[in-house]
């Protein structure tokens, strides 16, 4: 289907792209991995060892502007989740985080759609994540067709193949081109009670589906790590849910290749990590060579503070590099402070991002050192896990053993503290609700699990009806809104004005909610401090004031306090007064003019003015000032008369005269910057010398009323005084 790419320089036209969804499918389907060039990859000044192929077009880390823009790509594919409840709203953010390099994006289901027996539809708004319904996910995926194209590398749209709908959801999956997606029949049975014997027969069909659509799976071990009361003694029983999932997908015809486990590190600091989270990696990935290590941060740990976030994060990736890891997930404190701020999504990408080009090739710098104890622990882990899985068997069984409590212990194997879950066979959602197969049950569709009674001679199962929905996707039915009130175009229309409408409102969940998150230390004990931070943001004027994060500095010095809340005026954007844009010369081409002429400058701050500060950032090379783009200064020091410096400037045969103002009574500093043009006409040098004026009182629009070449404001950088010595000389042909 032919549709119009994206422009970098314009949003994304969600109205737009509603449009025609009734008959869009997507050009694509199936997972993909990044290509990483097996020779490395060179960029910038660098070489890279582990690294894939970079992006067409791509937002770099910080500090990429000091390695020629480079933005170096993990080898592994990186996730975020993004589901704020309205899926409209969420797509937008899809498209930064693909621009940060995420190329999984993951799309948490609503509360409750697990227990929903049959497909939703419409758009409805939802509550903790967003309602998957073919809508939803044909919109978004239709989104990601036009990312994918603008960065220039294909993105996997994640979603949930659980609950007592999972053989439908997996067929609307591979009908809507879903690219990967968690099922795991364990996390049915012991997360949302779903009858096991259902559960376990619906992820046959479910995974069967699945596999035809080449969707990657996702397990669901990690959900016992993080809801288990002692979450770093659950390994052995981790890797014996991994094994029952990889097990049974095998069966159900997975392609190994598709198969992910969800390895999550047990715990965090201050905990010893590393003598934990380390064995246990080694160890899963002794026991699962053949399949994919979906690495992912624990949200068990996780609190409101994002800081804390990055750091365990970093560590985490850096585990995953020390073993290994086709997935890196990354995790927000979102979840801590109840709203999805999408940067913090930019943010766990940038974490990925980092640690993987700083640690690129670690494993041929560092091994692991397995003849000590890590050893031991890897060997440990495995007998204690094999154990398990012997004793799961002699109990009779995997239901068996959930219906004796054997998962989700807070024992260290084979310790066990009768605090497992426990579910009954009997019992859970969906119950005696399986029905067995005719003889002759014949099912017209590809990718159906077990028995299958087609007539002789069928070359494939839906030829008797001409094409089943995966084949032929013109079949697909597809719905529009069916709630007149809770629908997309309804939510639409409301946020038309912050869209297109020349509105203006900060942002962090939904369009024009208002949201604004404020940092600020309260020099109270924790309990005075969290009431008079709601009440700074009351006076402030946010609505809604909620504290999302308290770090006590001192128990009774003080605290930091994070505080949520909603603004509740518009910025109208046409009265916004735009400064021009200073478009400034390539930094070779500002150092080659200053050799070229040896560029000096004398230098000083005038009147009665000692405040030299600012001044000294400007000419001195230790924080980026003009001495290291190799400008020669004379500076003459302060309180300098104006005179004197034009005379230093005629002795020494200057190219250009800085002077510092900041003292502004009675427009002082006015007064002097005429003063300083004024002179230099008087002694006939102002067509040769460049003048350039700064201070905290002093903006770019000063220099026109007073004569000079250049003013500058608070903030300004040594280069920039450069970049205007050069241009003015160059306009005037002096270079
Ligand atoms: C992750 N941050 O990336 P429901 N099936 C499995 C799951 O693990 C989950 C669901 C289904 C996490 C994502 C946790 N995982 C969230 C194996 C959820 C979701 O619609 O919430 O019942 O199913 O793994």
């Amino acid at each position: 289907m032919s549709h119009k790419p994206l422009e970098p320089n314009t949003k994304l036209d969600i109205e737009e792209l509603m449009q025609g969804l009734d008959t869009y499918h997507p050009p694509r389907k199936g997972w993909t991995w990044r290509e990483v060039p097996a020779g490395g990859i060179d960029m910038g000044p660098f070489h890279f060892r582990n690294m894939s192929k970079p992006l067409k077009r791509s937002i770099g880390l910080p500090a990429s502007k000091y390695f020629e823009h480079i933005d170096p790509q993990p080898s592994c594919v990186v996730t975020t989740e993004i589901a704020s409840g309205r899926f409209e709203d969420d797509i937008r953010r899809m498209r930064m985080a693909a621009w940060h390099g995420a190329d999984h994006l993951m799309v948490i289901r609503t509360t409750g759609q697990s227990h929903i027996e049959g497909l939703m539809e419409g758009t409805p708004e939802g509550t903790g994540g967003v309602p998957i319904t073919r809508k939803q996910i044909r919109a978004s995926r239709k989104a990601c067709d036009l990312i994918e194209e603008e960065v220039g590398r294909p993105i996997n749209f994640h979603s949930y193949v659980s609950g007592v709908a999972g053989p439908e959801v997996a067929v609307l999956f591979a009908e809507e081109g879903i690219n990967g997606a968690h099922q795991d029949p364990q996390y049915n049975v012991l997360y949302r009670n779903v009858n096991m014997y259902r559960s376990f027969v619906d992820a046959a069909e479910a995974k069967k589906v699945m596999a035809g659509a080449r969707i990657f799976q996702i397990d669901g071990a990690h959900n016992a790590n993080a809801t288990a009361k002692a979450g770093w003694l659950v390994m052995p029983e981790l890797m014996v849910q991994h094994g029952i999932n990889c097990a049974y997908s095998v069966l159900a015809g997975m392609d190994k290749q598709l198969i992910g486990l969800s390895t999550v590190p047990p715990d965090a600091p201050p905990a010893p990590k590393l003598w934990y989270d380390l064995p246990y990696a080694v160890a899963l990935r002794d026991f699962f060579s053949e399949y994919k290590m979906r690495a992912q941060q624990n949200t068990r740990y996780i609190e409101a503070d994002i800081e804390e976030a990055v750091r365990t994060h970093t560590i985490d990736t850096l585990i995953s590099m020390l073993t290994s890891a086709d997935i890196q997930s990354t995790i927000t404190p979102d979840e801590g402070r109840n709203v999805p701020w999408h940067y913090n999504n930019i943010r766990g990408i940038q974490t990925v991002k980092q640690t993987w080009a700083a640690l690129d090739g670690i494993k041929e710098l560092l091994t692991l050192n397995k003849a000590g104890p890590l050893g031991e622990m890897v060997r440990d882990l495995k007998e204690r896990a094999v154990a398990f899985l012997e004793e799961v068997v002699e109990t009779g069984g995997y239901f068996a053993a959930v219906e004796k409590g054997f998962f989700v212990d807070s024992g260290k194997y084979p310790q066990r503290n009768g605090d497992g879950i426990t579910r009954d066979s009997k019992g859970g959602v969906g119950v005696d609700t399986i029905v067995a197969r005719d003889a002759d049950y014949m099912a017209p569709v590809c990718d159906h699990f077990g028995n299958n009674k087609l007539p002789s001679g069928i070359k494939k199962p839906c030829d008797p009806i001409g094409g089943c929905t995966l084949c032929k996707p013109e079949k697909i039915v597809y719905l529009p809104e069916l709630d007149p009130e809770d629908n997309v175009e309804n939510r639409l229309a409301k946020t038309l004005p912050y869209r297109k409408g020349g509105k203006i409102k900060p942002e962090a969940e939904w369009a024009g909610d208002g949201v604004v998150l404020m940092q600020f230390v309260v020099t109270e004990a924790e309990d005075v401090a969290r009431e008079a931070a709601l009440e700074i943001a009351r006076k402030m004027g946010l609505q809604d004031p909620e504290v999302v994060n308290l770090t006590p500095m001192h128990p009774s010095e003080g605290c930091f306090v994070e505080v949520k809340g909603k603004t509740s005026f518009d910025i109208d954007k046409a009265s916004l007064k735009i400064p021009p844009k200073v478009e400034m010369l390539p930094e070779e081409e500002i150092r080659a003019a200053v050799k070229q002429l040896g560029i000096k400058v004398v230098a000083g701050t005038v009147g009665e003015d000692e405040h030299s500060v600012g001044l000294r950032e400007i000419l001195d090379i230790k924080h980026g000032g003009i001495e290291k783009y190799g400008v020669k200064y004379k500076y003459l020091g302060t309180s300098v008369p104006v005179a004197k410096l034009v005379d230093a400037a005629i002795e020494t045969g200057a190219h250009a005269i800085l002077i510092s103002t900041i003292i502004s009574h009675s427009d002082v500093h006015r007064q002097n910057m005429r003063k300083l043009a004024d002179l230099c006409k008087e002694k006939g040098i102002r067509g040769k010398i460049v003048l350039i004026a700064g201070g905290t009182q002093v903006n770019r629009d000063m220099a026109k009323e007073t004569g000079l070449d250049a003013t500058f404001g608070r903030g300004t950088k040594g280069i920039q005084v450069v970049d205007a010595i050069v241009k003015t000389l160059k306009e005037r042909k002096q270079l």
